[in-house]
């Protein structure tokens, strides 16, 4: 059983829903396109493979069991920054491409496959997911074996419900950076489903600005780009000669930044319950999705990692629907409307 547990805010929001609310949302042909592999696994996937690990140092297994319980518990985060610490733990679990094969397809089915409750079929999460990983190089596997084995999975799904976005981590060389953009673009030219890139990571590690080169050769090979962007005050001057195709968050832009993105359309994923719980947003009423709202600005919502904030895409569309202080209390048609943003914003997207 590998049905994830919500909790919190969006958790709060989806219960104070009414049943005919609840079906509306989960009937909404919705995309999500923020969703970090390592980030979004089940607890009882990490669990199990925890089980089953007997090669990890007594040093590295206590530190799993103790992120695990730190998981299970609920994470409390009083700022951003201790978020990336929960996954040294993660990552001794999906150290290998077994592993990463197994979280990778337990989140597919979490996200793509519809589930009973009693005799009640509930449709999928979403009706499509680009689904986000950093490669990583380990003692047993390359990063071409990383991605290829979240691929495998990945393509085991229709193409119209499933898509790989490469993730560059900030706190990465530039020759790092390179050498990930060059296998996505490689794979991609093979005809493997990889639709874009990202630069995700701490937001105060690393300067946006050396990674440049990797943003044209993304460009060059046609893939799609989003930036994890202004998550904190203040970055670099960076989103105006990156040119993505979308942003993660952009919480503090500036004004030339938001004239930018306004003027060219530039849709931004949202992950509400992800900005409340880092800290980087103080409510729903003060976040910035309001502004975008007013000015019919593209926006797509997204669960970002729903293991540390337990929540669902349905629970981040109810914080939409339910009323203050829960959600932002928008009416069935705005929510609609936000529900088309997002798979108009997809990669793939014609
Ligand atoms: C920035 C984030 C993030 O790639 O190993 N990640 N980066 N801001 C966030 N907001 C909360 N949430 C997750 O998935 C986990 C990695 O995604 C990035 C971090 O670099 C994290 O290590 P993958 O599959």
């Amino acid at each position: 059983h590998i049905a994830p547990s919500i909790a919190g805010p969006a958790a709060n929001a989806l219960s104070s829903l009414t049943e005919s609310q609840v079906s509306f949302i989960r009937s909404l042909p919705k995309a999500e396109l923020h969703c970090h592999l390592n980030g979004s696994i089940p607890l009882a996937t990490l669990q199990r493979l925890a089980a089953e690990r007997d090669d990890l140092t007594d040093e590295a297994s206590e530190a799993v069991k103790s992120g695990l319980e730190t998981l299970k518990q609920g994470v409390q985060l009083s700022a951003i920054g201790d978020f990336f610490g929960l996954f040294p733990a993660v990552y001794s679990l999906t150290s290998n491409p077994a592993a990463l094969r197994e979280v990778t397809r337990d989140v597919l089915h979490v996200f793509l496959d519809p589930k009973s409750e009693g005799d009640q079929i509930i449709p999928p999460e979403c009706a499509y997911l680009e689904l986000r990983s950093t490669p990583r190089k380990t003692p047993h596997m390359t990063r071409k074996q990383y991605i290829e084995a979240v691929l495998a999975e990945v393509e085991a799904y229709p193409a119209d419900k499933a898509a790989l976005i490469v993730s560059v981590d900030r706190r990465m060389s530039v020759e790092d950076a390179l050498e990930c953009v060059s296998l996505a673009v490689n794979l991609r030219n093979e005809g493997r489903r990889v639709v874009g890139v990202d630069l995700c990571g701490d937001p105060k590690a690393g300067d946006m600005k050396n990674f440049i080169p990797a943003f044209e050769m993304v460009h060059k090979a046609g893939l799609g780009l989003t930036l994890h962007i202004a998550e904190l005050p203040p970055d670099t001057d960076v989103l105006l000669s990156a040119h993505p195709t979308r942003l993660g968050h952009a919480t503090f832009l500036n004004d030339a930044e938001q004239k930018y993105i306004c003027d060219n359309k530039i849709p931004i994923e949202i992950c509400l319950t992800s900005n409340l719980l880092c800290k980087t947003v103080t409510d729903l009423e003060s976040h910035h999705i309001n502004a975008y709202l007013q000015q019919d600005h593209p926006v797509s919502i997204c669960t970002d990692d729903i293991l540390p904030f337990r929540t669902s895409l349905a629970a981040e569309y109810a914080l939409l629907l339910a009323k203050a202080p829960l959600g932002l209390g928008l009416t069935e048609e705005q929510v609609e409307k936000i529900a088309r943003f997002g798979m108009a914003s997809r990669f793939t997207s014609p």
